[in-house]
């Protein structure tokens, strides 16, 4: 959040707030002399800058956002108790952009999955919800994440990039199939953020007053409407402006546009889950809106840029284990992992007390017993630091059931989740080719994987035909043709349910 108490026009200090006596001059002996160590100013300011820079994320590191407020429009008391999304409920709250493979200086427009990180700073603490602009993702078990990010990333010898390794990756993963689609159709290339559509993507769980639980997933739709570069475009952007994306939000918001997105859900009730016809805890799947339309909940608005990227934005922390009483997370195993990785990251990247940065600290009150570490800024005084105690400092003994959880048993296994009546890897990714995008989306979505799979080798090469022939077969042939020099056919399209 903006927290901004430096007064420009005082004199320069040193760090300890002394005056200072140059920003310009050394301390030297004679004008022409050796420098002395005891010049606390030059030595201090070295230092410093020795120290600038932090690690950045490991994947999500370009990005940029900005602050706003999340305002509920519409009643859905009835699926949860959060404050947060009580109608006429309004929630001071910032957002997060970002390209996941590429590094802090990387080109805003290469084709990637564009990160859609939302921080609702509510009454009950933070609430965050970390999507993407896509609404399902390329894995369904944590364990297999970091090796993902490492094949998008780069080599270990050469220090390039390689299709040759995130088509390895991809086509001995078929699940990741349904989100390579997306990634390789339009919405890998979005115009702007301003432009582009969010997603919690994976299902979290919503509790009422009455302590009902309902499946939801989030969606954010775009007031600005949804455009994509083409290839060609982002290209040359990509060499033009590496930061289009950052230049624009922070212009536009500068301007006074500011931009809105609609916020809705579709909400599972708790029971149906476990005979709907997906797996609603697999990512890579989309829910049906036929089955389950979107039900809307209220609209964020972007209207305040950050005064200071690094602290605000790049010292941001986001992470799905941020829930508030009425929300929660789900038995989506990508889910669960992430629950632990986003603060170990954090604790890592920024330190053990990155809660208490302005801007990820939340808007009420915390009592916590965990204490001390490095940069420690805000603490709770002579109070006792043990619990039980009988001391007078408040702690909880709640037993039973939490009211958002869910029940599970049976043996400890390592397995894929049992599959439900329509789960398999290719079918939504075949939907989303055939019904979904348009003829025009079609053709350019071949040329584009064809693209992508220049220089890719075998047996890689024909891993990667067979792939995109499990997701169609007709597409499949036309990748084939495209890549190996012939013509591809024309393919008709029909309507779905799904998002392009
Ligand atoms: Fe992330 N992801 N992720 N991710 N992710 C990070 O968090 C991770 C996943 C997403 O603007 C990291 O603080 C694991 C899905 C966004 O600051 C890291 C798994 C989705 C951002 C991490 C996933 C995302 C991140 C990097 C598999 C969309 C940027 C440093 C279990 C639904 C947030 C950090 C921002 C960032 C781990 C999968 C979205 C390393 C282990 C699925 C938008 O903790």
């Amino acid at each position: 959040m903006a927290e901004y108490t430096f007064d420009p026009s005082k004199p320069s200090t040193t760090e300890s707030g002394a005056p200072r006596e140059s920003d310009a001059n050394s301390l030297s002996l004679g004008a022409n002399g050796p420098l002395l160590l005891h010049d606390v100013a030059l030595v201090e300011k070295l230092a410093r800058f020795d120290r600038e820079r932090i690690p950045e994320r490991s994947p999500h590191a370009k990005g940029s956002g900005a602050f706003g407020e999340l305002e509920i429009t519409e009643d859905v008391s009835q699926y949860t108790k959060a404050k947060v999304f009580q109608k006429g409920t309004t929630t001071p709250m910032m957002a997060r952009f970002s390209t996941v493979a590429g590094e802090l200086g990387s080109p805003d427009t290469w084709r990637d999955v564009r990160g859609f990180a939302l921080k609702f700073y509510t009454q009950d603490g933070n609430l965050d919800i970390v999507g993407n602009n896509t609404p399902v993702f390329f894995l369904r078990d944590p364990m297999k994440f970091p090796d993902f990010i490492h094949s998008q990333k780069r080599l270990p010898d050469s220090g390039l990039r390689s299709a040759d390794m995130q088509w390895d990756f991809w086509t001995l993963s078929p699940e990741s199939a349904h989100q390579v689609t997306y990634l390789m159709g339009q919405r890998g290339l979005p115009k702007t953020w301003r432009h582009m559509n969010g997603y919690g993507s994976h299902t979290y769980m919503w509790v009422n007053e009455a302590g009902e639980k309902f499946w939801v997933r989030y969606h954010f739709h775009t007031e600005q409407g949804v455009e994509y570069l083409t290839n060609e475009e982002a290209e040359k952007l990509a060499g033009s402006n590496a930061d289009a994306h950052r230049e624009d939000l922070f212009e536009a918001i500068g301007r006074g546009e500011f931009p809105s997105w609609k916020v809705s859900v579709q909400v599972v009730p708790y029971e149906e889950a476990k005979t709907y016809r997906f797996n609603i805890f697999d990512l890579t799947k989309v829910i049906s809106k036929k089955d389950y339309p979107l039900i809307p909940v209220g609209r964020f608005t972007l209207n305040q840029n950050p005064v200071n990227h690094f602290a605000q934005i790049e010292q941001a922390a986001f992470s799905p284990s941020n829930q508030v009483p009425g929300t929660g997370v789900s038995p989506d195993k990508m889910l669960l992992g992430r629950v632990f990785s986003y603060p170990d990251a954090q604790r890592n990247r920024l330190g053990t007390n990155f809660n208490q940065l302005p801007v990820n600290r939340p808007i009420v009150p915390t009592n916590s017993y965990d204490k001390e570490g490095a940069m420690q800024f805000f603490h709770t005084g002579d109070a006792p630091v043990y619990a039980p105690n009988s001391k007078g400092r408040a702690y909880q003994e709640e037993q039973g059931p939490v009211d958002n959880g869910w029940e599970a048993d049976g043996e400890m296994v390592r397995a894929a989740y049992t599959l439900h009546a329509e789960d398999d890897d290719f079918g939504q990714a075949g939907t989303l080719v055939r019904e979904v995008f348009s003829d025009a989306q079609r053709d350019e979505f071949v040329d584009t994987v064809a693209g992508a799979l220049e220089g890719v080798s075998e047996p890689v090469l024909e891993r990667a035909f067979q792939y995109w022939k499990n997701v169609d077969q007709q597409i499949g042939e036309r990748i084939e043709q495209a890549v190996r020099g012939g013509a591809g056919d024309d393919f008709p399209g029909s309507v779905s349910d799904q998002d392009a």
